[in-house]
């Protein structure tokens, strides 16, 4: 019998990917690519199972003429570029990598908090460009992050995290969420809730951890901007398009906020141009889950759930991550 075929769309740790071959035959690409519609479509349609990154938008077109696929691990917690009703419609199951990233990214807002308040891209640029002749005692001048409240709009797995993160600081969390959490988890994470327009008015530092839907489509734009302190920091891990990066430029060059620390953007991999010319932003190329430890993680459960949906390993006939239970039939 032949074996399924397994397409992979981005390269990763030749071991993980070994595992599927007892199972599998596997068509893995070997360098990072950005494949049009119509390619995607074609590797789609050669495929029972596919393991992609959210640069690939499998919806309605891509998965029209896969008839075989029946499954697609996607490489990421937040799955805004799958359309899952086609997915499920079709029979297709999908799944992403929640828990494994949590921490890892909790880490990299703070990462970015701490950079962005306390300048360190920007001192680093003026050092490395040879400007560095004399001390300034009143150079440089950032904003602490201890003792400050600490904002954080979306208070999902990662945003309790980052809260988790604040009592070695002494901060004070708020946060804002579609809903409230529950009184326990709330004391275990020392966060109070709050109601939007207070989180963007009483935030020294705002970081948001927010899934991106039609609803958050720029959740943080001009007068969101201009609601928040002149002194404080925003801070987005989550996904492009929930700020307005036109309205942050803006709010960056007038001095409506002091600072940002931006891992993802509106159409990345570019870059609004006026993000680019300012000083005052930390920006990282969508980087928050990439510790080693995490992407090895990530790729082995993208590979575990397609496993795991065609009757093979640990979980055989149960996908742990699976998004859409319901469509799974016995695909082995
Ligand atoms: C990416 C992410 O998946 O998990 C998410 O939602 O945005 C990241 O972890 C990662 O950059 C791989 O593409």
């Amino acid at each position: 019998m032949n074996k399924h075929v397994v397409w992979i769309s981005r390269p990763f740790f030749p071991d993980i990917v070994d595992r599927l071959r007892p199972h599998f035959e596997v068509r893995a690409e070997t360098e990072e690519l950005k494949f049009g519609s119509a390619d995607l479509a074609k590797h789609l349609a050669g495929a029972d199972a596919a393991i992609v990154g959210l640069a690939e938008r499998i919806d309605a077109a891509a998965i029209a003429g896969a008839s075989r696929l029946r499954f697609v691990a996607n490489l990421g917690v937040g799955y805004n570029n799958l359309d899952l009703d086609a997915l499920t419609a079709a029979g297709i199951g999908a799944s992403n990598t929640p828990d494994v990233l949590t921490e890892t990214v909790a880490d990299y807002a703070w990462a970015l908090m701490l950079a962005a308040a306390r300048r360190v891209g920007e001192a680093e640029r003026w050092l490395r460009d040879g400007q560095w002749r004399g001390s300034r005692f009143e150079g440089w001048l950032g904003a602490d992050v201890h003792g400050k409240t600490i904002g954080i709009l979306g208070m999902g797995r990662i945003g309790q995290a980052v809260a988790r993160r604040a009592a070695g600081f002494r901060a004070q969390v708020l946060y804002h969420n579609r809903s409230r959490l529950p009184a326990e988890v709330e004391r275990e994470c020392a966060a109070t809730y709050v109601d939007k327009a207070t989180l963007l008015g009483r935030s020294d530092h705002l970081i948001l951890v927010l899934p991106y839907t039609a609803q958050n489509h720029h959740a943080i734009g001009e007068a969101e901007l201009k609601a928040m302190k002149p002194t404080a920091t925003l801070v987005n891990i989550a996904r492009g398009g929930i700020v307005d990066d036109a309205a942050l430029a803006r709010a960056l060059a007038t001095g409506e906020i002091a600072a940002a620390g931006i891992d993802v953007f509106e159409g990345e991999p570019s870059v609004h141009p006026g993000l680019l010319e300012r000083d005052n932003i930390v920006l990282s190329p969508h980087i928050a889950s990439a510790s080693r430890d995490t992407r090895r993680d990530m790729a082995a459960l993208a590979v575990d759930n397609v496993l795991a949906a065609f009757g093979h390993g640990p979980h055989a006939g149960q996908p742990p991550t699976i998004l859409n239970p319901g469509v799974l039939a016995d695909a082995s």
